[in-house]
């Protein structure tokens, strides 16, 4: 007899009815897709041949048993990114709205399977998210990872459903992303890191290689450069971006709040038009987060008119701006989505009409210590373990915000002081999965004593995967 499939879902879907009998995966078992959805067919027949061992071959139409993903316009009714799952002795029918909703519901088909088995129990599952932004941060600036690794980190957001991945481009102690026309941003501000580590950067190609990447598995990449602060890298790099037309040396350090760039220096624009654009240009999401946060040595006036600024350029190409809620000093448009990460009343003092992203520090910092005595982690925002990642009301954070004003949920990885991308992963699994149950599954429908056997079994299913994890929520014998 198979666990109960309540048992074995994160995030938890809105409906689960567990049926009589259950689907056995053989070899002639095939998925079956109109062609206009094969690609999408074709990646979860490689996700089920890495969980059953073999690979479903994606056809037209089948005679025995098969798996039918089925996009309907007649079904509305769940939504952009909802599916239905119907599980029964012969047949696996996935259907949805959109292909973004047929993705959802292979993911959840993927975590049916129990290990080490290749049958799914009858199941009929009705599902949908309850916040569009589920997502996860990663500096790559403060510390470089590879396109390698940032592939492997989408494809661990999109287990559990998450579709947007934020990445921190730019900071005191790196330039990542080329610019074209700029090259210096990337030949010295991408020389170095965090402590003196090994820099790098992402040429075009490299990014375009990320952002498709992400496309085909329904992650929207949010490419953040942080102004005007955080920008020594760019000063270092580029000498006229000074008041004094003399560059600073590289930072290796991780104080934060000591540079600022400034419009009051002839190139600053320029450099600010073209940065915008190249994002704009390169990126297929919607979203141009330009930073904003902790801009200490920047003059309250001039810090209003630079948000203003990039406001303005982000919008000349077409795309919503997402900034820290630092941005709510400056005038914001109904389109901007305001990044809460400390203080809810700064956050809070944006216009009613202006959208969150929900990052409160105590929750959803994943460079925190899981525990107090943990080798890795830092302290400031207080340590986060599983419960307390998972154990909060996003809508119960900012006063007078209500879920309508709530884009939805992200958790950033910092990297001051994370050097490896197993320790990258360490930080971030299992609590990831916590964060995306926030996002996605409604706020009566979540307790932590039904998440945390729940959270063991993904958590388990990660190591078996060679996921470096912190693994404390793993009961000790199971
Ligand atoms: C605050 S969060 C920062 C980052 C640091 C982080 C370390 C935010 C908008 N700014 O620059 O890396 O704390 O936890």
């Amino acid at each position: 007899m198979d666990a109960d499939p309540r048992t074995t879902l994160v995030p938890l879907p809105r409906s689960v009815e567990s049926r009589e009998g259950s689907f056995e995966f053989g070899p002639s078992t095939a998925i079956v897709a109109a062609a206009a959805h094969h690609d999408v067919a074709e990646l979860v027949a490689a996700d089920l041949e890495a969980v059953v061992g073999r690979r479903p071959a994606v056809v037209l139409s089948a005679a025995g048993a098969h798996v039918e993903l089925i996009v309907h316009d007649g079904r509305a009714d769940l939504g952009s990114e909802g599916y239905e799952l119907l599980a029964g002795d012969d047949r696996i029918g996935i259907v949805a709205a959109t292909e973004h909703g047929l993705w959802n519901g292979s993911r959840t088909l993927l975590q049916l399977i129990p290990p080490d088995t290749a049958r799914v129990p009858a199941v009929h599952v009705v599902d949908g998210p309850r916040f569009e932004w589920r997502g996860a941060m990663l500096d790559v600036a403060r510390h470089f990872f590879t396109v390698a690794e940032v592939r492997r980190f989408i494809d661990l957001l999109a287990r559990f459903k998450l579709d947007r991945l934020h990445l921190h481009l730019s900071d005191d102690q790196g330039w990542r992303l080329e610019i074209p026309g700029w090259p210096a941003l990337t030949q010295v501000g991408g020389s170095t890191a965090t402590g003196g580590d090994p820099g790098g950067w992402y040429s075009i190609a490299d990014w375009n290689e990320i952002v498709r990447y992400a496309e085909q598995r329904f992650v929207t990449v949010v490419p953040e450069i942080d102004m005007p602060g955080h920008t020594n890298a760019a000063l270092a790099s580029v000498a006229g971006l000074n008041p004094d037309g003399v560059a600073p040396p590289l930072y290796t350090g991780t104080e934060v709040g000591f540079s600022s760039l400034r419009l009051d220096v002839p190139l600053t624009r320029r450099f600010v038009a073209d940065v915008i654009a190249a994002m704009a240009a390169s990126t297929p999401g919607p979203y141009v987060h330009i930073g904003g946060d902790e801009a200490h040595s920047t003059e309250h006036a001039a810090y209003v008119e630079f948000v203003e600024l990039l406001q303005a350029e982000v919008a000349r190409h077409g795309k919503h701006m997402v900034g820290w809620e630092e941005i709510t000093a400056a005038p914001l448009l109904a389109t901007t989505l305001v990044q809460h990460w400390l203080k809810a009343d700064t956050a809070a003092r944006a216009p009613a009409t202006s959208r969150f992203v929900m990052s409160p520090s105590a929750r959803t910092y994943f460079d925190m210590k899981h525990a107090p005595d943990d080798r890795l982690g830092r302290r400031w925002a207080g340590a986060i373990d599983a419960a307390t990642a998972y154990d909060w009301d996003p809508t119960a954070i900012l006063p007078g915000v209500d879920e309508a004003r709530i884009a939805g949920v992200e958790a950033p990885l910092w990297t001051e002081k994370v050097r490896t991308f197993d320790d990258a992963l360490t930080l971030t699994f299992p609590r990831l999965a916590c964060l995306a149950e926030v996002g996605w599954t409604a706020q009566a429908a979540r307790t932590w004593d039904h998440f945390a056997p729940r959270l063991a079994a993904v958590t388990r299913r990660l190591v078996a995967d060679g996921v470096p994890c912190y693994e404390s929520v793993v009961p000790s014998g199971s």
